[in-house]
């Protein structure tokens, strides 16, 4: 299949996000074996203080890891982490490198996210037609996680993005156990958590809950 990273993608409700800081202390590579050991399917290395050397040294720890759990890899800004690693696709923002020159980089089997915060960029990406994979959507609350990120797009924009747009997309932005059911009830099928997951002090137990409120019924 082309882009076999989306197959997780698809079929899973959580995808998880590194956040060094937030880890209480265990590091990106030991979150994510607590993240696998969970079922947590998508993972996206992302770190924004770290040298190359050291960010280079964790991803292939980490594609390590996932490619044996069958986890999707996705590594965040860094393309050539992300080839060097063989990683299953990138992870970049608005105003990273266009999205078409990204696509020529890493050609056609690896995954292409984009993060979108408005209408206007969300149908942007889907006018590209076929270059992007997915597009975050958010930040649908408040989030600390995040430097210089936009104010929260509430439901309004995910509501949008639910019914008008046709990009597999994960909801993002201050999401928690105890928001995520309302995620949910928009018609998100996917949420990506930093903070919530990262720092909690039971990863496993807070992955399985997390899950659970995602999916049910
Ligand atoms: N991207 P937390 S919000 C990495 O809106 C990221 O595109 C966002 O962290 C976006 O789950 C965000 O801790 C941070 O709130 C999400």
């Amino acid at each position: 299949m082309k882009r076999p990273g989306m197959t997780n993608f698809l079929q899973t409700a959580i995808y998880g996000i590194t956040a060094d800081e937030y880890s209480l202390g265990r590091g990106n590579v030991e979150t994510v074996r607590l993240l696998i050991a969970a079922g947590i399917r998508v993972i996206q290395y992302r770190e924004k203080r770290k040298s190359a050397r050291q960010m280079y040294e964790e991803c292939m720890a980490i594609r390590s890891m996932t490619r044996e759990a069958g986890a999707t890899f996705i590594v965040n800004d860094h393309i050539d982490l992300a080839i060097l690693a063989a990683a299953d696709g990138v992870h970049i923002g608005q105003d990273d490198l266009p999205p078409e020159k990204v696509r020529d980089l890493i050609g056609n089997d690896m995954v292409l996210g984009l993060s979108t915060h408005s209408i206007i960029q969300a149908r942007s990406a889907e006018a590209l037609g076929g270059i992007i994979d997915y597009i975050g959507v958010g930040p649908i609350f408040a989030t600390q996680t995040k430097q210089d990120v936009c104010d929260p797009v509430g439901f309004e924009y995910l509501d949008y993005v639910v019914k008008d747009i046709s990009l597999p997309f994960v909801a993002i932005g201050g999401i928690k156990e105890h928001n995520i059911v309302s995620v949910r009830e928009h018609g998100a099928r996917m949420a990506a958590l930093v903070s919530e997951l990262v720092g909690a002090v039971d990863v496993a137990g807070k992955a399985r809950s997390l899950k659970q409120l995602m999916v049910k019924a």
